[in-house]
């Protein structure tokens, strides 16, 4: 059967999607360029926030409410490219959360998994099924996902880290659930280091089952463990070229990722040493933990000292060069690309 071609087509087009659209139907042709791109166009931006003035402006928050009465006090880091979104990067919500002291951060769970990437103080805890755990400045800490999470400090300085959530990939699945405990705090039951000892001693328990299923049973990745370990491959090792040099944080159980959507690594680049350009498909949060290093990401340069986060999302080139010697902190929704096979990098 043939068809007519109609004389007006941009015209007679528009009044046919009209026709269609009340049927909830719509011309793929139209919208298959946006659906199916050659390659990312990511919608957010890369974007520095300074430790210095954001601190301060935690710290006035902190004069607003309390933490119980916020739930969890934070100041969230909002990318530029969508305001209002809750993201840093297209997949990851971050901010920067103060617990001040005598305060507690009231135990709920999620589905969404967590991390906390600790910046000042060395009395905050926070507890997981039962165990606490004290915070130091680097200390990358696990939260898993639906695990019962509180916070609180034992200090008469304020307490701060960066929080990362997976929670807009598990938004987008439409899979979030939540709850608060009848428990504000939760019943300390277990001495603190027990899961150190079960996970993160070289060793494991016989017939081990993972306590929380696809998520490390490491419960606190202490820096004081993770810096030196750095700094001996440092001297050992020639820097990859787009790198630097860089040890992953790892799942003991798996050798994989510690979280299932969330990828972690640290990253130490020797003073006067310039990576050279690489892009990927995650989105990354960059902590700048020690000296200071410039970031160009999508064309744009960014001074970093420390404490400093800056996120830079999906596909954009960027290359660092320290200025002083520098250790950052990265997190990133890597682990859940590859996970589902999507990830990809390019270098040059
Ligand atoms: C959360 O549970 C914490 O436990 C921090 O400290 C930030 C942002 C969104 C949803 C849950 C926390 C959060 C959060």
């Amino acid at each position: 059967m043939s068809v007519a071609f109609a004389e007006n087509p941009s015209k007679d087009r528009q009044k046919f999607y009209d026709k269609i659209a009340p049927q909830n139907l719509a011309p793929l042709w139209e919208a298959l360029k946006g659906l199916v791109p050659p390659e990312p166009k990511s919608k957010f931006v890369p974007h520095q926030w300074k430790f210095g003035p954001t601190r301060e402006l935690l710290m006035e928050a902190g004069g607003l409410l309390t933490a119980e009465e916020a739930e969890r006090r934070v100041l969230v880091f909002e990318n530029p490219g969508l305001p209002g979104g809750s993201r840093i990067t297209a997949t990851m919500y971050s901010g920067m959360q103060l617990i001040l002291p005598g305060e507690i951060a009231a135990a709920h769970r999620h589905t969404a998994s967590a991390l906390r990437f600790v910046l000042e103080g060395s009395m905050g805890y926070t507890a997981v099924a039962g165990e606490r755990t004290t915070m130091d400045r680097g200390d990358f800490v696990i939260t898993p996902n639906w695990a019962w999470h509180d916070h609180g400090q034992h200090q008469d300085k304020p307490v701060i880290w960066v929080d990362g959530l997976d929670l807009h990939i598990i938004n987008f699945f439409e899979t979030a659930f939540s709850e608060h405990s009848n428990d504000k705090v939760q019943m300390v039951q277990k001495k603190e280091g027990e899961s150190d000892a079960r996970w993160a001693s070289n060793m494991a328990p016989f017939d081990a089952v993972s306590p929380f299923g696809a998520t490390t049973p490491i419960f606190n990745y202490k820096y004081s463990v993770a810096r030196p370990a750095l700094m001996t491959v440092t001297g050992a090792d020639k820097p990859d070229a787009h790198r630097g040099h860089a040890l992953r944080y790892t799942n003991p159980l798996t050798g994989g990722w510690p979280m299932p959507l969330i990828a972690a690594w640290l990253t130490h680049l020797p003073k006067g040493f310039e990576t050279r350009e690489m892009r990927c498909t995650d989105g990354q949060t960059m902590i700048v933990v020690e000296g200071e290093v410039e970031i160009e990401a999508g064309g744009k340069t960014f001074t970093c000292g420390e404490s400093d986060v800056i996120g830079v999302p999906s596909w954009h080139w960027r290359r660092m060069r320290a200025s002083k010697d520098a250790i950052i902190f990265t997190f990133s929704d890597r682990s859940a690309q590859e996970k589902l096979a999507i990830y990809r990098e390019e270098r040059r």
